[in-house]
């Protein structure tokens, strides 16, 4: 695969996808966004890959948020268009098999912010900033920004940040709930890496039986999440891992996961 605006490595069992636009601190525009797509749907179906982490390239940037200058001449039917692109590639992040850290390495603002609420885990360094600030250019945001900031933050601290269009830092973003840990810039991406490492050593259909539970659970009512926990619970019972698993400790060695 080869590609213009982003790079994809490997690291183990985990696939590394740089977001490669420094100059323009990987704003996403439409090449990009084809682009993630075209990379998320090929990781999607490799079960070699374990985890992903996504990451922007440079040390100023994750992702400083839709691209202003691709934006600026949109009508309305292309902007509508481009935010279905955005929201269909955050979609299949969000319902990726597999788990999605973003190793938030400086400003996520805008689709930047909303590229990083639709991965899994959100890591941040110490110079990382945050904000949804769409409204100051005219528009809202259009990437899922007003559903899925309300459900990590709530809905009060959610509307401050898109009414107000501030920007927050990384231990702010990690007192609300943004983010799950920050480290100093030079340690983050050993840390996603650290992270991804032991995640690919548990049983890898489990934690895709848990994302989905996680995910689905929260668009129902919690009588309906406990039913189809219910369901993807007995379903890891049809899985060599959880015979594997639930062996290995009886017999106090450690588990050899297959994925299968
Ligand atoms: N788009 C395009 N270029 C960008 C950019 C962006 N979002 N952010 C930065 N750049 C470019 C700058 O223009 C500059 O380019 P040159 O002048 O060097 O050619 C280069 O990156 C370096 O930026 P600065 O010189 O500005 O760097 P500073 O350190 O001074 O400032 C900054 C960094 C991140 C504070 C600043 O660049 C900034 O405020 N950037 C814009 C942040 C922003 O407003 N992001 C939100 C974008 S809006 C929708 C679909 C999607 C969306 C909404 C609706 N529908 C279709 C309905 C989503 C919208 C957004 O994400």
């Amino acid at each position: 695969m080869s590609f213009e605006n982003i790079l994809l490595e490997r690291d183990g069992d985990a696939a590394v996808v740089t977001i490669n636009r420094p100059k323009a601190l990987n704003a996403l525009n439409a090449a990009t966004l084809q682009e993630l797509d075209r990379v998320f749907t090929e990781i999607g179906s490799d079960d070699s890959v374990s985890v992903v982490i996504i990451t922007g390239a440079g040390e100023k940037a994750f992702v400083a948020g839709a691209d202003i200058s691709f934006m600026k001449d949109l009508n309305a039917v292309a902007a509508r268009g481009f935010a279905m692109l955005g929201q269909a590639v955050f979609n299949k992040i969000e319902n990726l098999p597999q788990p999605v850290i973003a190793a938030i390495n400086g400003f996520a603002l805008g689709g930047g912010c909303e590229l990083a609420m639709a991965c899994d885990i959100r890591l941040a360094s110490e110079n990382a900033r945050f904000g949804q600030p769409e409204v100051s250019l005219g528009v809202l945001p259009g990437f899922a920004g007003t559903q899925r900031l309300p459900r990590l933050v709530g809905k009060g601290l959610a509307k401050e940040l898109i009414y107000t269009g501030d920007m927050i830092d990384a231990n702010e973003a990690y007192r609300i709930g943004l983010v799950n840990k920050v480290y100093p810039a030079a340690e983050l991406m050993a840390a996603a890496k650290k992270l991804a490492e032991k995640i690919a050593s548990k049983g890898q259909v489990a934690i895709c039986l848990a994302k989905s539970a996680v995910n689905q659970g929260l668009e129902m009512d919690s009588a309906r999440g406990m039913a189809y926990e219910a369901e993807v619970f007995g379903l890891s019972f049809a899985t060599e891992d959880q015979f594997e698993g639930m062996s290995a400790f009886l017999e106090k060695r450690r588990a050899e996961f297959k994925g299968r």
